[in-house]
């Protein structure tokens, strides 16, 4: 197709204001660029991102990354032809030589990776999600979208990280905007009239006062009933509980400061399971902690199939471990970050590998994001189904949102239904 001719990478500030890595390949006739999100909340498990540790940026600097982009993996990419987005990513992960690619670092090669993807697609004047697509690209994934933020995103807050609203009522991605920022709205009304400032968090999602988590279900479903929905017919709940975070490996218990409480994980599973008996909760990230395995099998025994179970840090993107929740069961859907695998092959891979085992699949925005949308077009391209981006909030998120918008006026803006009933 074209050969690459150059590589070319800097450091530039993301959404938090944390530095991260951007890159662009170019070749004779187009060129790419990518920018790497960070995380957080991130899993012990996920592929290692690389800073400088140097007082500079308080040790998040990735001047070090950079550096490993242009002095080593620029010779084994510069020559190669674009098109070859597999064998590239390959050389990359071998010359890094790691699992969890530490060595070179995987912020550095997921920014190469993502740069060849959309120079490649730039060369041939083709919309990513179509020159990614194996066949047919598939539909628009419907969004779970955060309303309301806790944990590592907003400090001080309860301890659950996410609530999201998933609009299944939607049929439309038109329809399934609107019906999010109605709520959206209709819950910053509310936070107002209580006398609090509607201040967001990290992903956009509001994080007033609240005592307890009971408190933050109760606040989204007057918003849903106040925007004029039906909550568990138009709109319906997630959470991303991101457990691991408050669980004491120690005392093997969960932490829950805001009921007061320490709880072990099975008091943690039989919480989880109320909440699913007190509200129109449909689908449940990170639960339990990332190596719990025998309780996240517990949790789903007790669940059924008939509420998404969505392993984030349990997973982290990753063939293994998504081979090991295939043999146990312990959860039924992948959350898919492509900095949690380090490549667009791997990510395109465990996509894959998860629709072929039978379980549904989200594409997600880390909370320290960027202008980027590549994830839109990744979740287009391999039917997805699902995307989780942050909120209706922060140009960050809304670039991928609005992308979504751009390619649904080329394809139809019919939206997938969500899997779960
Ligand atoms: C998550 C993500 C996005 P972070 O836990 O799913 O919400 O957060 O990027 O901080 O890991
Ligand atoms: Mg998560």
């Amino acid at each position: 197709m074209s050969e690459i001719s150059a590589i070319d990478a800097w450091e530039v500030l993301d959404s938090r204001g944390h530095p991260t890595v951007c890159v662009a390949v170019e070749t004779a006739h187009a060129s790419g660029r990518f920018t790497v999100p960070a995380g957080a909340s991130t899993g012990t498990h996920e592929a290692v991102e690389r800073r400088d540790g140097t007082a500079r940026y308080r040790g998040r600097g990735v001047r070090s990354a950079v550096a490993a982009i242009n002095d080593e993996l620029a010779p084994i990419v510069v020559g190669r032809d674009v098109s070859e987005q597999r064998t590239i990513d390959e050389a990359m992960c071998a010359y890094d030589g790691t699992e969890t690619l530490s060595e070179v670092g995987a912020n550095a090669i997921l920014g190469v990776s993502g740069a060849v993807a959309h120079a490649a697609s730039n060369a041939l004047d083709t919309p990513l999600y179509r020159y990614l697509a194996p066949d047919e690209p598939g539909r628009i994934p419907l969004p779970m979208v955060n309303v309301l933020s806790g944990g590592l995103h907003a400090e001080g807050g309860i301890e659950i990280q996410d609530f999201l609203v998933v609009p299944i009522g939607a049929e439309t991605y038109d329809d399934a905007l609107r019906m999010v920022w109605d709520v959206r709205q209709a819950v910053r009304d509310r936070i107002v009239k209580e006398g609090h400032r509607p201040l967001v968090a990290d992903e956009g999602g509001f994080s007033p006062p609240m005592n307890s988590i009971d408190d933050a279900f109760v606040l989204l479903e007057t918003g849903v009933r106040d925007a004029g929905y039906e909550p568990g017919t138009d709109l319906s709940f997630a959470i991303d509980v991101a457990a691991t975070h408050f669980y004491d490996e120690d005392q093997d218990a969960y932490e829950l400061e805001s009921i007061g409480k320490s709880l072990c994980p099975t008091e943690m599973i039989d919480h989880v399971v109320e909440w699913t008996t007190r509200y129109p909760l449909v689908s449940i990230e990170d639960p339990l902690a990332e190596d719990d395995w025998e309780h996240w099998i517990q949790l789903h025994d007790k669940l059924g199939d008939t509420v998404q179970l969505l392993g984030d840090d349990l997973l982290v993107t990753d063939q293994k471990r998504l081979e090991r929740v295939r043999e146990t069961g312990a959860a039924n859907a992948v959350l898919v970050k492509p900095n949690q695998t380090g490549t667009i092959t791997g990510t395109i891979e465990l996509i894959q590998a998860a629709h072929r085992a039978g379980f549904s699949t989200v594409v997600s925005a880390r909370s320290g994001e960027t202008s980027d949308t590549t994830i839109a077009d990744l979740a287009v391209a391999f039917d997805a189904g699902q995307i989780k981006i942050g909120s209706l909030a922060r140009s960050e998120r809304l670039v991928k949102y609005n992308r979504l918008i751009e390619i649904s006026r080329e394809r139809g803006d019919e939206v997938t239904p969500f899997p779960f009933h």
